[in-house]
């Protein structure tokens, strides 16, 4: 009786665990790169960008869309940023963006 008990237990710790495990850890991770140009009405940036694992994309500089134009505000030319991205049916949009770490 016991060690049916503790079974049940230690299942009951694994399922846990599998559904505490973020899913799609990878598609938030923070990407490093700097502004290029700010295209403010078109809500777009030309980012210069490190490697992007989550979309298996190298450093290259190209234009992204932004989710809002609150980004665009948030940022001149030059800037140093972390930024995380993602992939809809128009293209690769910023969602989030905060200065580097200096
Ligand atoms: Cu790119």
């Amino acid at each position: 009786m016991k060690s049916i008990k503790h079974i049940g237990l230690s299942l009951l710790l694994a399922a846990t665990a599998a559904l505490s495990t973020p899913v799609h850890a990878q598609a938030t991770e923070l990407t490093d790169g700097e502004i290029r140009k700010i295209d403010r009405e078109n809500k777009k940036l030309t980012i210069k960008h490190g490697e992007i694992k989550h979309l298996d994309m190298p450093g290259m500089t190209m234009v992204f869309q932004v989710k809002d134009a609150a980004l665009v505000d948030q940022v001149k030319v030059g800037d140093k940023i972390r930024f995380k991205v993602e992939r809809n049916a128009s293209g690769f949009v910023v969602t989030e963006l905060q200065p580097a770490a200096r």
